[in-house]
Order: C-alpha cells, then structure tokens, then sequence
C-alpha cells in the first residue's frame, strides 16, 4: 500500500522547520502503509501539544481531547470496537506529565493499542518548558538555573508495572523507527514506543547530534522476554539504549478481561438495541441546540 493514502492533501503544518515531528509522521505513515492497515480501519488518539496535532495531519479517524486524557478514550475506542487500530500519540509533557496518571493505569489494564510518545525532553506547544523527561541542568526560562529533579524513566515504569511490550526509538534513525512501530502495531496488548526527537526550537542540548551520541541499539543478546535484564537495560544513563526491551504477550488484553467479546465477536455499538430511536434522541438534542 503506498503510504501517501494518508495524506492531507494541502494543509498548513504548524511544526517549525527542522521539528522531529516531521520524521515521526513519515515513518508513521510508512510502517501504517507496510503494515496494509487502511486509513478507515485507523483511529489516532492525542492529547494537547505540537506532537498531539499529529492526528490533524495524517487522514485516519481521530480524536483530540484534553491534555494529557488521550490514553482513556483509546482504551475506550478499542473495547467498543476492536476491529479497528487505535494509536494513542502525544508529547512526554502530556503523557508523563499531566497524563502521567493514565499512563500507569492504561499499562495495569493492557488495552490492545499502541502508545507513541515524541519524547523532546521539554514542552515544545507553550514555548521551551522542562517536561518530566528533562535532564538535570535543562535550563529554560521558567527552571533559571536548570532542572534539578531526576527525568522520569517512562520505560522503568512502565518495565516495573509488566508493560506488554516496551520499546524506545530515535528519530534520527528513521529506518529503525520504522521497523519498532510495526513491531508495536502489530503487537497484542499495549505497547509503548518512546521516540527521541529533536526540538529544533526550545531544547538546544538534545540535539540530533546529542541523540546520536547517547544511544546505542541493542543487540541479539537482549532477551525482551527477561523482565530484570529489560530493567537493568532501561536505567542505563550515559548511553540510553534503543530497541524492543520488553514482552509480555501472553497477557490478556483489557478487552479480554472485560467479558465483552468472550460469546459475540461483533463490536460493542453494533449491538444497540434500539439505534434508530438513539438516533432521534440525538438528533432532537441537536435540533434544541
Ligand atoms: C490542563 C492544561 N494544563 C496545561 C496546558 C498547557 N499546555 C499545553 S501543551 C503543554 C505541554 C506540551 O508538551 P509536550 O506534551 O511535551 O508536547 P510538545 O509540544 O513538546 O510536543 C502544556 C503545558 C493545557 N493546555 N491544559
Ligand atoms: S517548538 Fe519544537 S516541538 Fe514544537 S514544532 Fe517547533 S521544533 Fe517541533
Ligand atoms: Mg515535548
């Protein structure tokens, strides 16, 4: 499938020249393609930020919520209808930050989605504020004389909580971007692909250049299915590893544990009852509107 069934056609893109955010929506779009997964059989889930606007430019279903509330409408969207892909994609502000919360409980419940997170290490939207990913000594107008908390570890969290699948990328390379997010896509039960991605604009220190330098992909003698050694891996510092670091894919989705489709497979809103009367009920809140 040519990846260019998911484009906009002529639209402004608001992301600065140079942003990552480009390459991750290339790649993303290239794997979809790979992945013969039809924009009508595609929901993109975000919440508030310059990579939360990726929705906006990729044509597939989509809903862009409150900040850092993307992850339970995803949740929410796969249970009333597993047929479809759902991607659950924002910044490291909103998912670890003010999402910070869902993000741990949409790993306890492992809904069958994946969970793309540009990582910038700073808050790119409201103009070059530390994120949770932050490294010490991050200096912004708002942390004068730098950032003195340690970042948060999104794939330590998410490792410890038995994440079902745990990866991290780097934008910089966009091959092997590509070959984790089909990874993830494809995988069953929640999987989170943490991407590195230069702020060309608010984070002059992690760089392309910096990423490059601070990471290393890790090799076949990783076990991703070794919970202590995928720990070990995603607390290392100086070189921060790239990869699968972890599976789980023996546990059951949230949309298993529900019950929902244990007897019927059909999608939950193909089973209202009565759809025809919900829909003059709508209908009639709209013509009172
Ligand atoms: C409840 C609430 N708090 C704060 C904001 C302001 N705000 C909008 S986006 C954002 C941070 C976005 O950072 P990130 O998720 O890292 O995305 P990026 O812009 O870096 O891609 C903040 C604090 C908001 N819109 N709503
Ligand atoms: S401010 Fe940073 S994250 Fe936002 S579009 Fe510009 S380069 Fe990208
Ligand atoms: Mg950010």
């Amino acid at each position: 499938m040519d990846k260019k069934v998911f484009d906009m056609g002529k639209i402004d893109i608001a992301w600065c020249p140079g942003c990552g955010d480009f390459g991750i929506l290339n790649v993303l779009k290239a794997a979809l393609a790979e992945l013969e997964i039809k924009p009508e059989n595609l929901v993109m889930v975000s919440g508030i930020g310059q990579a939360a606007k990726i929705p906006h430019y990729l044509r597939a279903h989509f809903f862009n919520g409150l900040h850092g509330r993307a992850l339970p409408p995803a949740t929410a969207i796969k249970a009333a209808n597993p047929s479809m892909t759902v991607i659950a994609e924002s910044g490291d502000g909103d998912m670890y930050g003010e999402g910070g919360n869902h993000f741990i409980h949409t790993i306890r419940r492992n809904p069958n989605i994946t969970n793309i997170v540009h990582n910038n290490m700073v808050y790119g939207l409201t103009k070059g504020q530390a994120s949770p990913t932050s490294q010490l000594g991050f200096k912004t107008p708002v942390q004068v004389a730098g950032v003195f908390l340690e970042p948060f570890n999104p794939l330590a969290v998410a490792i410890a909580l038995d994440a079902s699948f745990v990866a991290r990328a780097s934008i910089v390379d966009m091959e092997q971007t590509k070959e984790i997010l089909k990874k993830a896509i494809t995988h069953k039960g929640y999987a989170l692909v943490d991407i590195f991605q230069p702020c060309v604009t608010f984070n002059r220190i992690n760089t392309r250049d910096w990423f490059k330098e601070h990471t290393y992909y890790l090799d076949d003698s990783h076990d991703p299915t070794d919970r202590s050694a995928a720990f070990q891996k995603a607390i290392e510092k100086d070189k921060m590893p790239l990869g699968v670091f972890y599976t789980s894919p023996q546990k059951k989705t949230f949309e298993q544990n529900t019950g929902l489709y244990g007897q019927d497979d059909k999608p939950l809103f193909e089973r209202i009852p009565d759809l025809p009367r919900l829909k003059m009920l709508i209908e009639s809140f709209r013509d009172a509107g």
